[in-house]
């Protein structure tokens, strides 16, 4: 690291204070997730999936009511609620009772970071309960809320491999088209769609999925969300490696959660690997969410070269994020 001049590394220290600044003003805020889907679709499994432990219970709950249903967490001291949203998308009894639906989310759910509306790969159209769904949501909520979300398109592994692409892509445009009736196609259009299996690592074009799933997820959170949502899951995400570098791994000292299944947990914790395209989404985000520029490469390398032994340094959270940012921006 001899090459970096002596003001790129000062500027480099500045940065760094400055951003331990601003994740430290946003680390009381918490995050939250509303997941909209049918029964069954895979909801629980994917959150679980994403954040590494078992939040929501995975299972074959029927459901009877409609009902809005939170589960408070906690990781690395960053607290997140995944509101469930039973009977949203489904044909049951009560689903005449719209009203009270609506009613029921707009007193309950005053802030939403990032939705998600799952469906199945393998299913071929968008069913009337999805429909009924997509209109409640827009009428609940003003449709911006659609820029915070993510199409999750789950069962992928069900589908051939030679069909596949073409799947994914008439089931987003399908769903998309029922979003646009309450947003417009401007926003419709730009909502993501990723396709996961919760059953395997890899979608059948052999990709891993989960760090897609993180990236889209992450790029879409609300700016006030973001900052919690990436001191919470970063200790788990890795920068691609390049090429000849040792990456330094930061100890973390773990935090504990709330009561999650051991067992269950193992297998949802999991590490994410971004690729090249998904840590520069990665990086722009970041860069937007906590307003900072690295202009040069010699700040980026000098601000790569610090950040990894700052971080693991500081630890917990805010460690965790300045000591990803060595690998995220470094070089
Ligand atoms: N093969 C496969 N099975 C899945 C996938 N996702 C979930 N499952 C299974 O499908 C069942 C339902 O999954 P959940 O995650 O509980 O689905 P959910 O949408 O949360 O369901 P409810 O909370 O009951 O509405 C479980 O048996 C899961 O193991 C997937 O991507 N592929
Ligand atoms: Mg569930």
């Amino acid at each position: 690291m001899s090459s970096i001049g002596t003001s790129s590394q000062e500027t480099a220290k500045d940065f760094i204070a400055d951003i331990i600044e601003k994740l430290q003003a946003q680390r009381g805020n918490k995050f939250i997730f509303l997941l909209v889907g049918r029964t069954g679709v895979g909801k629980s499994s994917t959150i679980n999936s994403l954040m590494g432990t078992e939040i929501a219970k995975v299972g074959d709950y029927e459901p009877t009511t409609m009902e809005i249903k939170p589960y408070n967490s906690d990781i690395k001291g960053v607290n997140f609620t995944v509101i469930d949203t039973p009977g949203l998308c489904d044909d049951i009894e009560e689903a005449g009772n719209d009203y009270k639906y609506l009613e029921l989310m707009r007193s309950n759910v005053s802030q939403v970071d990032s939705m998600w509306f799952v469906s199945r790969l393998d299913e071929t159209r968008v069913t009337s309960d999805e429909k009924r769904g997509i209109k409640l949501i827009s009428e609940a909520f003003k449709s911006t809320i659609w820029q915070n979300a993510v199409i999750v398109f789950t069962f992928a592994g069900n589908i051939d491999a030679s069909k596949y692409e073409l799947a994914l892509k008439k089931r987003t445009e399908l769903i998309r088209n029922e979003i646009a009736k309450y947003t417009g196609i401007g926003i419709a259009n730009n909502i993501p769609s990723v396709a996961v299996d919760n059953k395997s690592e890899t979608t059948p074009d052999g990709e891993k999925w989960l760090a897609e799933l993180y990236t889209q997820v992450y790029a879409r959170m609300s700016a006030k969300g973001a900052a919690p949502f990436l001191m919470a899951t970063v200790e788990r995400v890795k920068p691609p490696k390049k090429e000849k570098e040792v990456v330094k791994e930061v100890i973390y000292v773990p935090t504990p959660v709330r009561n999650p299944d051991p067992e269950e947990t193992a297998k949802y914790s999991r590490p994410i690997e971004l690729n090249d395209r998904q840590a520069e989404i990665v990086r722009n985000k970041t860069s937007d969410v906590l307003q900072f520029t690295v202009a040069g490469a010699s700040v980026g390398a000098a601000f790569g070269a610090i950040a990894g032994p700052a971080g693991a340094a500081i630890g917990g959270a805010i460690g965790g994020v300045i000591g990803f940012f060595g690998g995220l921006f470094g070089k």
